[in-house]
């Protein structure tokens, strides 16, 4: 058997047709146009890239972008002004600040001053509060992702036994969460795996789906997984350049061989990623419709 490949590029596509026409109905039936400021502290090439996808795509949609972009060595207080500056901005529904910060930064202080109500990457405590709890709020960009994944390819999560490979406050611990509730791509039996697991083949070889979060390029061999597994591989790891400068990127999974057994499995570039971007937009309208008391 040779897997279905679900195109996170395909997925994406089409939600983003779908906000495009609801950001045009906004400021055509409201005035409404939702705004979005990202935060860059640093150069980071990776994180450059990620910011630079996202402003890209939110002006594509019709959204209000800005971004800022400061040096690696900005002090905490100046980046909590700055948070602090957009949480009063009226025309800013959403603040992203990208991570990983420098080492000085203290990361959790900084997500912790961002407005609950702009936290449109869903990683205030409030919104992972609410999110553990069931209530509305901002999901997370990355499980937010997945699980829309899951939903458009069919793919039936109620019952499933689940192997989750990565603790990451980010993705790893929220997809857990999420897939265990009573929900559309939920209602799963759920096992977290992290790098202290005694035996991790032993669980990727009796799960109906795995998702893995761990950042180390084609750790998931075919050898762990059973016949017709679904695979959600969110790593996106840079094993090199290519002579023109680009980067090459691998997954957490053997794509190649993993996919000769899987019955779904999505690709390292072109899967989880483009999903990250577009749920942030997603949120983002969400944000501008709370603030208009639209919903
Ligand atoms: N605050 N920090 C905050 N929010 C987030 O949601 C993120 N994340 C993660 C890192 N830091 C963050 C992202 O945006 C990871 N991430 C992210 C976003 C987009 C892509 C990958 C990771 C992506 O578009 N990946 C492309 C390849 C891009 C390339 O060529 O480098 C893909 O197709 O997978």
């Amino acid at each position: 058997m040779s897997a279905k490949i679900i195109s996170g590029t395909e997925v994406a596509k089409a939600i983003r047709e779908e906000l495009t026409a609801e950001v045009a109905e906004l400021k055509a039936k409201h005035n409404v146009v939702p705004g979005l400021v990202t935060i860059l502290v640093g150069e980071d090439p990776a994180s450059q890239s990620y910011v630079a996808a996202k402003n890209k795509t939110a002006h594509a949609l019709g959204i209000h972008s800005e971004q800022v972009t400061l040096p690696a060595d900005t002090s905490e207080t100046d980046l909590l002004a700055l948070v602090d500056k957009f949480n009063k901005d009226p025309k800013i529904n959403g603040i992203l600040v990208q991570l990983p910060l420098p080492k000085h930064i203290n990361e959790t202080k900084v997500l912790y001053a961002i407005d609950p109500e702009k936290d449109v990457d869903g990683f205030h405590p409030v919104n992972v509060g609410k999110m553990v709890l069931g209530e509305q709020c901002y999901l997370p960009c990355t499980p937010h992702g997945i699980l829309e994944l899951l939903k458009r390819s069919g793919v039936k999560t109620s019952g499933a036994e689940v192997v989750v490979i990565g603790r990451s406050n980010i993705v790893g611990k929220p997809i857990a969460n999420l897939m265990l509730q009573k929900r559309e791509a939920g209602d799963a039996t759920i096992t977290l795996c992290h790098t202290r697991t005694r035996d991790l083949a032993a669980h990727t070889r009796r799960a109906d789906i795995i998702i893995a979060a761990v950042g180390v390029p084609k750790m998931v061999t075919a050898d762990m997984v059973k016949d017709g597994v679904v695979v959600i591989d969110v790593g996106v790891n840079r094993i090199g350049m290519s002579e023109s400068g680009k980067a090459i990127l691998a997954g957490d999974v053997d794509f190649d061989a993993v996919k000769e057994k899987a019955s779904f499995i999505t690709p390292v570039p072109g899967g989880v990623g483009p999903m990250t971007i577009t749920m942030l937009m997603k949120n983002t309208v969400q944000a501008a419709k709370q603030a208009a008391g639209l919903i």
